[in-house]
């Protein structure tokens, strides 16, 4: 029978059938054992419930199969999904399961041991993967399109980490503005190597290729010598990943032998794209890229709060340093500070507005209140129009760090560290990176007498903090510097980072 959702995305993989949708570890599955493990997964979770009614079920699955069919039973089960990342620690866990009054934590049984001891602290429904998979007897719920469907978790400037809110109708929009710009179709066969708690890994890769029909490959974790042998070995179409990623490939190229060079080379002839995007693309890593492979890489521009924004051509001149034009069905303007619109060639904020931005800060009146001007969402960046094209020129904010491709709070990571019993004051800021774009840097008052080496504060960071997040350079000051309001002045700090090199 068919089913009653108006969920888009679902009701489309019906048409997909017997096409194969996810290879992983797990196995390679196709859209119609997509559709009966999410359906299976969605009664189970309904537990002879009608609708979930938006209740937010959290979930954790290493990246893969399981993964994919979670997401999708939430959504049949009218539930808000809203997915962990796999390398937090418990106390991340703790506050994103309790920010989002989860009422439902699932987990894969390699995150089990951890999850299950927050859902009982939390007093809240636990359900192991395992339990999902004996058949139940039900119908699903029929739901609207214009309601809640995820929370992501993006750091601000202000604490703690914010959730974002989409709506269906909010993804299919993020996901169809894709498919048109970058021309997905079934055929298309796309390699992931990125985390599936944001939207680069959820919407950009493993929901436009399900939408589009096309196959998608998904690696537990990204390693750059398994990803170029599966650049050899598969008849790959599609590749996204932020700079970071495309550094340590060509890390791992410069190692090969140049008889594999050049096989590592020609594999990438098969390629119809190759996109970058969570940062900026230094132009030296483009032009390397293009030496091995041939391809420009498509830079594109995007935030959580909004999918993707702008984007250099499929087709025509992909502008180096620039991230394009808007998207199809995306708005975007520069304004002053004042809110409003610069001349063009002057720099201004970016604002997005459309069917494809977020709908609000779950629970947060007030910020979200605040992040809008006038229907306009103001994304924090900076960026010049040049000749049509938009170019980025940083962020407002200073504690806003951009590394690997995660965004980090500069003032959730002083607030941990300033919990470590030999840190009297601190300030963290993110370095210029050739790797990493960005470096988080921490400069530490110690209380007297106290010392503390920098891998001493990264064992002790990562039992607090995700890893991506723990300084990887640190520096001892005798005093910070402030301005006359006695606010540390991170550019200053920035100037003290590198000469102390
Ligand atoms: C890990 N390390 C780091 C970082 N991450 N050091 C500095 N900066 C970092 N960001 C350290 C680890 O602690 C470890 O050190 C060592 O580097 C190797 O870590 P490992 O985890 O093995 O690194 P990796 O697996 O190679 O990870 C690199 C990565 C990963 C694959 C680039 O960071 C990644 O998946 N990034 C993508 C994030 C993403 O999807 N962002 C999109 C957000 P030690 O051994 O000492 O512990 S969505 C978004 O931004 C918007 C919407 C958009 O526009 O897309
Ligand atoms: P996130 O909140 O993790 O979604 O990160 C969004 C932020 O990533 C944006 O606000 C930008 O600061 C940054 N970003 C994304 N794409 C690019 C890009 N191509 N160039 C520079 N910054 C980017």
């Amino acid at each position: 029978m068919a089913s009653s959702e108006k969920i888009a995305l679902i009701e489309r993989a019906e048409e997909h059938g017997s096409r194969p949708a996810i290879i992983s570890s797990e196995g390679t599955y196709n859209y119609r054992q997509l559709l009966e493990r999410s359906k299976q997964i969605g009664l189970t979770l309904l537990a002879g419930k009608d609708d979930l009614k938006e209740e937010r079920v959290a979930f954790l699955a290493s990246r893969g199969f399981d993964y994919a069919a979670l997401q999708w039973g939430i959504w049949r089960a009218g539930g808000i999904a809203v997915p962990l990342g796999e390398m937090h620690p418990v106390s991340e866990l703790e506050y994103l399961i309790g920010d989002s009054a989860a009422s439902i934590v699932v987990a894969h049984p390699e995150f089990r041991g951890k999850l299950r001891a927050i859902a009982r602290n939390l007093r809240v429904r636990f359900v192991p993967t395992e339990e999902l998979f004996s058949p139940v007897k039900g119908s699903l719920p029929q739901i609207d399109p214009a309601r809640r469907a995820m929370i992501l978790y993006t750091s601000g400037t202000t604490g703690k980490a914010k959730g974002v809110v989409s709506t269906h109708l909010n993804i299919q929009a993020q996901v169809t503005s894709l498919i048109d710009a970058w021309g997905w179709v079934s055929p298309d066969y796309i390699l992931h190597v990125l985390p599936l708690h944001h939207v680069h890994g959820i919407i950009n890769v493993l929901t436009c290729a399900l939408w589009a029909g096309a196959k998608c490959e998904i690696l537990p974790r990204f390693d750059p010598v398994e990803t170029w042998q599966k650049f050899v070995e598969r008849d790959l179409t599609l590749f996204m990943a932020v700079p970071t990623i495309y550094v340590k490939l060509i890390s791992a190229w410069e190692a090969a032998t140049p008889r594999e060079q050049q096989l590592l080379g020609e594999a990438c002839q098969k390629f119809r794209l190759m996109v970058s995007g969570s940062a900026a693309l230094p132009v030296s890593v483009l032009a390397k890229w293009k030496a091995i492979t041939g391809h420009t890489l498509l830079e594109r521009y995007g935030m959580t709060e909004i999918g993707m924004a702008l984007s250099n051509p499929l087709r025509g001149v992909r502008v180096v340093g620039t991230v394009g034009t808007a998207l199809p069905r995306v708005e975007v303007r520069l304004v002053d500070d004042g809110g409003n619109p610069v001349e063009p060639g002057v720099s201004g904020e970016i604002q997005v507005r459309g069917p494809s931005v977020f709908l609000e800060y779950w629970q947060r009146p007030e910020e979200t209140k605040a992040s809008f001007r006038h229907g306009w969402f103001s994304t924090g960046d900076i960026a010049v129009v040049e000749k049509g094209n938009y170019r980025i020129l940083g962020r407002k904010s200073t504690d806003i760090i951009k590394t690997g491709g995660y965004k980090v709070s500069a003032l959730e990571i002083e607030e941990v560290l300033r919990s470590h019993p030999a840190i009297k004051e601190c300030a963290v800021i993110g370095i210029e990176d050739r790797e990493w774009g960005e470096r988080v840097g921490a400069a530490l008052i110690l209380q007297k007498g106290k010392d503390l080496t920098l891998g001493e504060l990264r064992t002790w960071g990562k039992k607090r903090l995700a890893p991506y997040k723990v300084p990887t350079r640190a520096i001892v000051v005798d005093d910070l510097p402030r301005n006359p309001l006695g606010k540390v002045t991170k550019v200053s700090l920035k100037k003290l980072f590198k000469k102390t090199k």
